[in-house]
Formats: C-alpha cells, sequence, structure tokens
C-alpha cells in the first residue's frame, strides 16, 4: 500500500481521537441532595452540549434519602445517567475520586449538587479546557465578572476569604478561587505526578497542588446559596481542611523526611 494511504489513515485517526478527547465525565458527590437533585439533572438535561459526548456520575453516600429512585425514573430518558451508592464510606474528596476512577471519558468536570453551582457554564468550562496548554479549568466566583450570593454572615465571609489566601501560596500561577468545588481537568492530570492524599472537602486543590499544573485558567460563574437541605460546613471540615494545607505545604515546601518528621512526629 502506498504512503499516502497511510497518511490518510493516520491524519483520520489523529482527527478521530481529537474529536473524542472532547467527551466528558460529570462527576456530581452528593450527601442528602434529594431535593436538589432533579432539578439539577433536568437542567443538565436541557443543555445544548453540542459534538460533546458525556455521562453524569452521581457519588452518593448512602444518604438513604431516596435519590436512587429519583435518579433510575430518569434513566430511561437520560442514558447517560448513573449512580454510585457507597456503603460505609463519608468523604467528598473520595467519592470524588471514585466517581473519576469510574467515569468512562478524558475529561471530568466536578460540581457541588445542591445548586450552587450553574450547570449553564459546564460547556464554558469545557471549551476552555479543550484549549491547548490547558490542564485545569476553575469556576471562579472572585475572578472578574464573577459573583456570588451576599448572605453569608460575616464570620463565614472572613473564614472563606483566610481560607482561600492560604491556599493560593500552593499554586504556581495567581489564582482567585483555588478551593472552588466548580473543576474541570484532564483525566490525565490525575495520574501525572504524586498520587492523591486528600483530606476533607477540597479535591480540587489537592488535584492541582499534586499535579504541579500551571496550565490553569479560570471562568466567572455566579455562585447561589444552597436553598434547599443542610450545610455540611462544621467544625470538623475547617479543622481538616488546617490538616489538609498543612500536608500540601509540606508536600511543595519540605523534603520528604522533613515531612515524616512533621506528621508523624
Ligand atoms: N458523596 C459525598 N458527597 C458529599 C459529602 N459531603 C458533601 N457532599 C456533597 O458535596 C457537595 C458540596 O457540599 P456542601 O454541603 O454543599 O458544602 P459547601 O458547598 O461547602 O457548603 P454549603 O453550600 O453552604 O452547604 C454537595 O453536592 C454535597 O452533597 C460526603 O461526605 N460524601
Ligand atoms: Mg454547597
Amino acid at each position: 500500500m502506498s504512503l499516502h494511504f497511510y497518511k490518510v489513515i493516520y491524519c483520520f485517526l489523529q482527527k478521530l481521537k481529537r474529536f473524542m478527547d472532547q467527551n466528558f465525565s460529570i462527576i456530581l458527590p452528593t450527601f442528602h441532595e434529594a431535593k436538589n437533585i432533579l432539578n439539577l439533572l433536568l437542567r443538565i438535561g436541557n443543555l445544548d452540549m453540542g459534538s460533546h459526548k458525556f455521562e453524569v456520575i452521581i457519588v452518593d453516600d448512602n444518604s438513604n434519602d431516596g435519590i436512587e429512585t429519583i435518579v433510575s425514573s430518569l434513566q430511561s430518558e437520560f442514558s447517560w445517567l448513573r449512580i454510585i451508592i457507597r456503603q460505609g464510606q463519608k468523604s467528598l474528596s473520595t467519592a470524588v475520586i471514585e466517581g473519576i476512577k469510574a467515569s468512562t471519558y478524558p475529561l471530568c468536570l466536578v460540581m457541588d449538587a445542591d445548586l450552587s453551582h450553574p450547570p449553564e457554564k459546564i460547556l464554558e468550562l469545557i471549551t476552555e479546557l479543550t484549549k491547548p496548554n490547558i490542564d485545569f479549568v476553575i469556576g471562579s466566583r472572585y475572578i472578574n465578572g464573577g459573583t456570588y450570593d451576599q448572605q453569608w454572615p460575616w464570620v463565614r465571609r472572613i473564614i472563606s476569604k483566610a481560607a482561600t489566601k492560604l491556599a493560593t501560596h500552593l499554586i504556581s500561577i495567581p489564582i482567585t478561587d483555588p478551593l472552588s468545588g466548580f473543576i474541570a481537568f484532564k483525566k490525565s492530570l490525575f495520574t501525572l505526578n504524586a498520587p492523591l492524599r486528600p483530606i476533607g472537602f477540597k479535591i480540587g486543590l489537592e488535584i492541582l497542588v499534586r499535579s504541579q499544573s500551571s496550565r490553569i485558567t479560570e471562568v466567572p460563574i455566579h455562585f447561589a446559596d444552597r436553598k434547599n437541605g443542610k450545610s455540611k460546613l462544621r467544625l470538623r471540615i475547617m479543622v481538616d481542611y488546617l490538616l489538609h494545607l498543612i500536608r500540601l505545604y509540606c508536600f511543595k515546601y519540605l523534603s520528604k523526611k522533613k515531612t515524616k518528621k512533621i506528621l508523624l512526629g
């Protein structure tokens, strides 16, 4: 067969690969979100995803609130919808990791299921992610054009700002919202460098720091306060966050030997 034939096949396969590389998995970690999930899935179902193939993977930590029934009633209409119910585990970060591991496509997007993150921005995050030299996209409250509901008590606002400030030094380029839970990234990042060892809620920060990527961009979003269900933000979550930060600062700035000394005494 002629060289020309091989060239044509090669170009065709390259194009096919690029096309397939645009498909994405949406991971929704849930705990007691039955009151929000229908609304969120209907909004996702209404989106025009263009040529992208996608799936939605809900990872629920055995909430026992009827979410399974809601999801199975939708599955005949929404063939892209899957649910994983975890028994005996409860952690947002490990739920997200489980969702990523179960995902089919090369791009992953993670968002809260409490309607704080607008699903109408999903395609914008994915479009940014498919640009050359971008590995990680953040749906950002604090970048120009980003907004958030103003109903937080001042204590929560101060905690949020301080937590954000502490995290920015861990990332190699200036980022306004490194703690956002609305993120999209290439799955290849996940296995690139050090293994993930998250504590608590901030899985996006964990992936950003451990992968040491600087190919990051932000997309402005409106962050809405949750209308239904209870917040899981408790003192325990804040303590977990501080422990997580110490672990990440050690990873970034100290040798393995010194880190062991600090963490194990
Ligand atoms: N699977 C799983 N999902 C969780 C867990 N904790 C929280 N989530 C989900 O993670 C997302 C973010 O949690 P939220 O409780 O909204 O936390 P937050 O956004 O920091 O705080 P509020 O919006 O004020 O409640 C939501 O979709 C939760 O249902 C958990 O332990 N396991
Ligand atoms: Mg929330």
